[in-house]
């Protein structure tokens, strides 16, 4: 049906348009940017020339008339001749509107609409369609299909004008809400990071570590596969602060958090478990082979030399390790304590060691002190929490 000839009127400035001839490609015609009619009750909206609008139809005069229109209103437009060509360039460069004819050969604008709206990795574009005037039933399967918006045939340009503009607003209003949706995630997400992270060592902090624990072991349990869990604690690193200051502290602890991270697995979880006590969580991992990964870590770490600003500083670290499966390891609270109790092993007996639980060191270490007055053990599990770098 063809479009009301008004278009044609005077005042319009009509485009040149070319017709694509390739013929993979979709038949999408692109007009020379037309400038926006002048006079001021026809001024078009500050961002109107952003939008592309794009128009479907299968009369090429219709397209012609409504281009140039839409140019003059200061809109880029595109033009496909039929609902293939249109489906294929919507996919392609999604427009901001598509002004859509319902009567097309082979796919009907009903029909492009319906596979346009279903399409869920399309943005929200708004359809309008174009019906004929007497056609209620046209209207209804078109608003039904997805159409946003539907104008009659002949059209009536003023009409158009105000329902584009209606249209688009919400378009903006769309994208300003995608954008801010965006926004919240992106902060969400890096809340998240910050509250699973330790800002000194960008490792796990402690926090994060139990809930890694208690999956990691519950993962193995369910799987009958054996779990690991070092725990590293540098020696006499009060003295680092009390020497060298509490910058030249810091940056040693960053660097043994590098060193620990450089030997673990992309399996593993390294993260900081306190003060200057770390934890490795090793998936899949027997005790012996637990054991001589932090062998290899302790060699690694004494043979290290630290630098800071203003000098450079040798230290050791000591290491307690437990795994599952153990007839007294049941749950992994009792990991922890397993290897935290094998730290204080380490640290009893000389540091700059590594200790298995309930291996024959440790036992021999537990049977001296049986009877004996033994002094009240200290606290290696770090009983500062929370971010110990914010101290
Ligand atoms: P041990 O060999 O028995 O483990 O002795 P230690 O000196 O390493 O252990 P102690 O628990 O006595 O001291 C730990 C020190 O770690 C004290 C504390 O000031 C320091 N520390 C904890 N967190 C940080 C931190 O984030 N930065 C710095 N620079 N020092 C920290
Ligand atoms: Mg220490
Ligand atoms: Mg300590």
């Amino acid at each position: 049906m063809p479009v009301d000839e008004q278009a044609g009127h005077a005042g319009v400035v009509a485009a040149k348009l070319t017709t694509a001839t390739d013929a993979s490609a979709p038949a999408v015609v692109r007009s020379a940017a037309v400038a926006p009619v002048t006079d001021s009750a026809q001024r078009p909206l500050k961002s109107e020339g952003h939008f592309r609008i794009l128009v479907v139809d299968d009369h090429e005069d219709n397209i012609e008339v409504l281009r140039v229109r839409l140019e003059s209103w200061g809109y880029g437009t595109d033009a496909c001749y039929n609902g293939h060509d249109a489906l294929a360039y919507v996919e392609k460069t999604p427009p901001d509107l598509i002004l859509l004819d319902v009567m097309m050969p082979e796919i009907s604008g009903i029909e492009v609409a319906r596979r346009i709206k279903g399409n869920k990795a399309l943005p929200f574009i708004p359809i309008i369609m174009q019906t004929a005037l007497d056609s209620t039933e046209d209207k209804v399967e078109g608003l039904e299909a997805g159409a946003d918006d539907y104008i009659t045939k002949p059209i009536d340009f003023a009409e158009l004008k105000a329902r584009l503009r209606s249209m688009l607003r919400i378009k903006r209003l769309q994208e300003a809400l995608e954008e801010r949706e965006k926004e919240l995630l992106e902060v969400n997400e890096r809340l998240r990071f910050m509250s699973q992270t330790d800002a000194l060592t960008g490792l796990d902090n402690r926090r994060h570590l139990n809930e890694r624990i208690d999956e990691m072991f519950q993962h193995a349990q369910r799987l009958n596969e054996p779990f690991s869990l070092v725990m590293c604690d540098l020696d006499k690193f009060k003295s680092v602060n009390d020497t060298y200051g509490h910058q030249a502290g810091d940056e040693v602890l960053k660097q043994l958090a590098k060193i620990l991270k450089d030997e673990a697995r992309e399996i593993d979880r390294v993260g900081r478990y306190g003060g200057e006590e770390f934890m490795l969580l090793l998936p899949g991992t027997v005790l012996d082979a637990a054991v001589t990964f932090a062998e290899r870590v302790r060699k690694r770490i004494e043979g290290h030399t630290f630098t800071f600003d203003g000098g450079t500083l040798q230290r050791t670290a000591s290491f307690g390790v437990s795994g599952w499966p153990h007839p007294s390891i049941d749950a992994s609270d009792a990991l922890v304590r397993t290897a935290d109790d094998a730290l204080y092993v380490a640290k009893e007996t000389g540091r700059n060691r590594v200790t298995r639980y309930d291996g024959d060191e440790f036992k021999a270490h537990q049977s001296s002190k049986d009877g004996a007055d033994a002094a009240p053990r200290p606290d290696f599990s770090a009983s500062d929490a929370g971010d110990p770098s914010q101290r």
